[in-house]
This record gives structure tokens, C-alpha cells and sequence, in this order.
């Protein structure tokens, strides 16, 4: 019999924490389709933020670090610059990236660092109980702003693949999503090409995935995939912002 679909070798056997329904177990799948494809399982150092996702060490037959919250761009870069020949490997969420640790992905930009980083944009705080992170759209219930997310008195929604796209030291930069089979096919080539440039050293590459909490947004699973189309996708447009050409960058 054919095979035609089987569990990624990179991945161990572990049952995961995450919900059903939740964003995270399809990235994390599809990073661990493309260490195999792509021979790297041996060279890759995954490091892991503070958030869902904090048990994601014990998924993958890698090397792995957790780190602190909001600094895992500090400790790949000291990773990354002792040992220039590993696949380093960010991933955050968005409480972690853009509110813990906003200066720490800031400045590895601006230092060009050259490593991977994928941002899970589920526009809440998932592990601690949904509570309103700067991601969060304007009129959005979380547990912290039970009347809705409000400009006046919390700002403006943060658009990361944005920001990073303005950064001389970011190579590339995309915001893809997983909420239907077509745009996870879309993630993985968004995700291949950000793992590939690493090796081009030609800066940080990075892809912002918007993800389904069904818990922490208190949806079904399919609501949660319907909400986030109609209600982030106006806010944080899918897209490539940035893409530089071969020669180009470091
Ligand atoms: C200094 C500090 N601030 C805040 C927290 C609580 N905390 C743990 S994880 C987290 C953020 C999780 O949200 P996110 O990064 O969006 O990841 P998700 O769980 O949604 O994947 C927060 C605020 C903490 N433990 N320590
Ligand atoms: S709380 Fe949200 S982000 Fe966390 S595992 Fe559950 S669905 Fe995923």
C-alpha cells in the first residue's frame, strides 16, 4: 500500500498540550515536515518561548532551549553567533514576542541577526487565560478587557511583518495563516523559504502566522477558523513585505 501520509520523523511521540482546534499543532507539524525535507534535523536549535508552546521541546527530535519570557532573540543570538553552522530556530507568541520581549526582537533585527523566527499571532495571551495582548483587535473580549479592546485607553493592534519589513537587518518577511488547507500549504512554502535564507546568511528572515485559540477567543474550533478570517484578516493583511533578491542583504 501507498503511503501517503505519515507522522514527520522529526517529531517524537509526545502528546502535545495544545487545544484542540489551536494553530499551534499545525505549524509545529509543518516545521517538522520541513526538517525532514530539508536535512535538518541534525543542525537545528529550537528555541522555545513562554507561552503554549513551552513544551514544544519535548515534540521534536532537535536540540532545544526554552527561554525566558520575551528573549528568545537574545539567547539565538548568542547561540546562533557561537555556533554559525546550526539552524537556529525562533519561534514566539505574541504575548511573548510583542509584549514581554518587544525590544529583544527589535534589536535583533536592527543587528540583522541571521536566524529564523516564526511568530504566532493568535492576538491573545493563550497559556495565562486569554488575556489582551497588543495584537489584540479593537472591540475584542478577552478576560482583561471584558468590554472589548478600546483605542482610547489601549492603543493600536501591532502589526509585526509590518515592522519587520522596515528593518534593513530582516531579509524576509511574511504573514501567512493555518485556517484552511490551502493557506497551511501557503505556510510551509512561507516557512521553507524563511529556513532556507539562513543558510544564505542574509539576515533575519521571519513569518508572522496568524493562528486559531479557540479556547483562549471561547469558539469552536471551526467558529475560531470563520472569526479569524473575517475579523483579523482586515486588521493583519496576508502578504510578502518584504523579499530581498539574491546578492541582496549582509
Ligand atoms: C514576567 C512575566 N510576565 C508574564 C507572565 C505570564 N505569561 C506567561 S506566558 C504569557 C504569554 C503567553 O501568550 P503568547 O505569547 O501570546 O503565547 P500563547 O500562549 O498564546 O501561545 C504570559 C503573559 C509571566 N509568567 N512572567
Ligand atoms: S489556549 Fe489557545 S494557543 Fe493555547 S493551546 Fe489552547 S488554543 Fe492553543
Amino acid at each position: 500500500m501507498k503511503t501517503i501520509y505519515k507522522r514527520p520523523e522529526s517529531l517524537t511521540d509526545a502528546v502535545t498540550t495544545y487545544c484542540g482546534g489551536c494553530g499551534h499543532g499545525i505549524v509545529n507539524k509543518l516545521m517538522a515536515e520541513l526538517m525532514d525535507e530539508m536535512g535538518l534535523r541534525e543542525k537545528t536549535i529550537l528555541v522555545w518561548p513562554i507561552g503554549c508552546s513551552v513544551y514544544a521541546d519535548k515534540y521534536f527530535k532537535a536540540d532545544a532551549i526554552c527561554a525566558l519570557h520575551g528573549r528568545a532573540p537574545a539567547l539565538a543570538t548568542g547561540i546562533k553567533r557561537s555556533l554559525p553552522d546550526r539552524f537556529v530556530l525562533v519561534y514566539q507568541g505574541d504575548g511573548d514576542m510583542v509584549s514581554e520581549g518587544m525590544s529583544e526582537i527589535m534589536h535583533a533585527a536592527v543587528r540583522g541577526e541571521n536566524f529564523s523566527v516564526v511568530f504566532i499571532n493568535n492576538a491573545i495571551y493563550g497559556m495565562t487565560g486569554g488575556q489582551m495582548a497588543p495584537t489584540t483587535l479593537w472591540g475584542q473580549e478577552t478576560s482583561t478587557s471584558p468590554y472589548g479592546r478600546e483605542k482610547a485607553s489601549s492603543g493600536y493592534p501591532v502589526n509585526m511583518a509590518e515592522i519587520m519589513a522596515q528593518m534593513p537587518g530582516v531579509c524576509y518577511s511574511e504573514r501567512v495563516t493555518v485556517n484552511n488547507p490551502q493557506r497551511i500549504a501557503a505556510t510551509k512554502k512561507a516557512l521553507r523559504k524563511a529556513f532556507a535564507y539562513q543558510f544564505e546568511e542574509k539576515g533575519l528572515s521571519f513569518v508572522e502566522v496568524l493562528s486559531p485559540c479557540p479556547t483562549g477567543w471561547s469558539q469552536k474550533p471551526v467558529k475560531a477558523l470563520e472569526w479569524l478570517e473575517q475579523k483579523m484578516l482586515p486588521i493583519f493583511p496576508l502578504g510578502v513585505f518584504k523579499d530581498l533578491k539574491e546578492g541582496e542583504g549582509k
